[in-house]
This record gives C-alpha cells, sequence and structure tokens, in this order.
C-alpha cells in the first residue's frame, strides 16, 4: 500500500526557508514575516488524488494534484508565479517538477513514523520542513 499522508501536519522545523523565499524573490518585509510562520499542513487524500492546503497566519496557500498529471499551477500568495507542475512517486517519496523561470523548482514529501518530511528547493537552495501528525 503506498505512503498515507491523509491528515494534518503541524510543523516542527523550517530549515533555511528563507533562501527559498530569497530564491523565488520575496522581499525583506514578507520574507521577515513568512520565516517565522508555523505552518499546519493539511492532506486529503484519495489514491493517486491530492487536496493539500498549507495554513499560517499570514497566509493560506491551497493545491490539488493527481499523481502523474501535469497542470499549471499558480503559486498565488506566494511567489504569484504560474509554472508547470507533475508531482510523481519514487516509492514512497512525492516528487514535484515545477517547471517555469526558476530552474530546478520542485518539492519532494515522505514520511517517517508519524513525521511528514518536505524538502523545496529553488536554483541550489534547499529547504527542509518537518511537521508532526496532530489529527
Ligand atoms: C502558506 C504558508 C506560508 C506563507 C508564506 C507567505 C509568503 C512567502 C512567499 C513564498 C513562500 C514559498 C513557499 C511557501 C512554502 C510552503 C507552501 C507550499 C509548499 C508546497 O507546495 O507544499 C506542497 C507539498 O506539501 C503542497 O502539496
Amino acid at each position: 500500500m503506498p505512503a498515507d499522508y491523509n491528515g494534518r501536519w503541524e510543523m516542527v522545523s523550517n530549515d533555511k526557508f528563507e533562501d527559498i523565499l530569497k530564491a523565488i524573490d520575496i522581499d525583506f518585509a514578507t520574507r521577515k514575516i513568512a520565516s517565522h510562520l508555523s505552518q499546519t499542513k493539511e492532506i486529503v487524500q484519495d489514491g493517486d488524488k491530492f487536496e493539500t492546503k498549507t495554513l499560517s497566519t499570514f497566509r493560506n496557500y491551497e493545491v490539488n494534484f493527481t499523481i502523474g498529471e501535469e497542470f499549471e499551477e499558480h503559486t498565488k500568495g506566494l511567489d504569484n508565479r504560474k509554472v508547470m507542475t507533475t508531482v510523481t512517486r519514487d516509492g514512497d517519496k512525492l516528487v514535484c517538477v515545477q517547471k517555469g523561470e526558476k530552474d530546478n523548482r520542485g518539492w519532494k514529501q515522505w514520511l517517517e513514523g508519524d513525521m511528514l518530511h518536505l524538502e523545496i528547493h529553488v536554483l541550489d537552495k534547499v529547504c527542509h520542513q518537518v511537521f508532526k501528525k496532530s489529527q
């Protein structure tokens, strides 16, 4: 059975997030707010279909996808770019490629026990976020 990402996940660490914010040209003031946020992830997974919400007191971000199906993603409220996004599986890992203005953009997500790991990368920058299952 593939990894089950369903649930609510609370951020416990967010390493090098500001490097990502800089790499996607987020202004100083927004970076200062964004880098101190605790994020919560809500995931509803039905087979290959995912509905995801990343929530915070400052902004929320929702993106839905189906494994293997490319779609146009608008990073609304983040850097407001349009990218062509595909999420695939590599074993139990989800691997996302976001083709667009910024090279080497995407993320990888996987589970370790009751922890969800998310590695976000853009250009030569890598951020590692960890979330703990809460529901
Ligand atoms: C939405 C909470 C963070 C709000 C930060 C506001 C402004 C900063 C501008 C850009 C931030 C760049 C990335 C945001 C990091 C996380 C949000 C979503 C990452 C994502 O797509 O996660 C996937 C995998 O978990 C959702 O399916």
